[in-house]
């Protein structure tokens, strides 16, 4: 793909159907959200990052995980991804992503691009090809005042057995349960989950199929018992009218936000504005 094509990272509009299902669910697959030569130029950058097999330069895992979460064991990630390639600043950045966001978030508002990230799972027998345990994206995201999506594109193909992602449908209608990545918090609301949701198979997915879900949707995966390393694009989207919280937050601590004022940074630029 040459330098021109790159401008032309043509992301489809979600249907009607999709977003209806994306409000009952709290999650969609989107097929062909991305086309296939895209997702196959952004694989070949993301190896040309991490290597063939997703294991060149590895650090180690440090004891300080930046997300103060345990998701260190779940993937191998670059983070953000927009700054450092600019076929993935093209996508993370795309209009249409952020016009679907907003028609999935439910009102026409602008829309702002925050966390994006390369990750590969590696194979299940390294430390980075492990389970991702069962969260909502909440935790981590206290910084901000409103709901955020995340957008999560196939730049290879992803088959059942490879770490796919599995959801509990439904599950964003019970609001926030705290700390899922606390085994004991998670048990003691399985009971409710149990009744109130329907857990998924792993979403099999060909490159440039994406799922959205909602920072409330319970979701995770199984280990990746392959050989392959399965490649995504993550894309964290939120309201252009979010306000910081003031929380401790990786993704906010040092940029002199005030808490309450709308998260206007340039970290955060607005990438499809309603008004226009
Ligand atoms: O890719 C994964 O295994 C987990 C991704 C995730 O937790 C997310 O997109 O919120
Ligand atoms: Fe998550």
């Amino acid at each position: 793909m040459t330098v021109e094509a790159i401008e032309d990272i043509k992301v489809r509009a979600v249907t009607q159907e999709e977003v209806e299902s994306f409000f009952e669910h709290g999650w969609v697959k989107l097929p062909n959200l991305i086309d296939r030569s895209a997702a196959a130029e952004l694989l070949r950058r993301a190896k040309g990052l991490f290597g063939e097999d997703g294991r060149t330069n590895l650090d180690p895992i440090s004891e300080n995980s930046m997300l103060k979460v345990k998701t260190q064991g779940w993937f191998r990630t670059a983070v953000p991804i927009s700054e450092m390639d600019e076929a993935f600043r093209k996508l993370a950045s795309s209009e249409q992503i952020g016009r679907n966001a907003a028609r999935l978030f439910g009102r026409e508002s602008s829309i702002r691009m925050t966390l994006n990230n390369l990750t590969c799972k590696l194979p299940g027998d390294t430390d980075r090809g492990k389970g991702t345990d069962f969260h909502q994206d909440t935790t981590q995201h206290m910084a901000f005042e409103g709901n955020t999506m995340n957008v999560w594109i196939a730049l290879d193909e992803v088959t059942p057995d490879m770490g796919a992602l599995e959801f509990y449908s439904g599950s964003h209608k019970l609001g926030n349960l705290g700390n899922l990545l606390d085994p004991e918090t998670l048990q003691s609301w399985e009971p409710h989950i149990a009744k109130t949701c329907t857990k998924t198979d792993p979403i099999a997915l060909q490159p440039g199929d994406a799922t959205v879900h909602t920072n409330l949707m319970i979701h995770g995966t199984g280990p990746n018992l392959t050989n392959r390393p399965r490649w995504s694009f993550i894309g964290m989207y939120l309201p252009a009218d979010t306000r910081y919280t003031g929380a401790d937050s990786f993704y906010t601590n040092g940029l002199g936000l005030k808490p309450w004022d709308v998260i206007e940074h340039p970290n955060f630029p607005v990438i499809y504005d309603a008004t226009s």
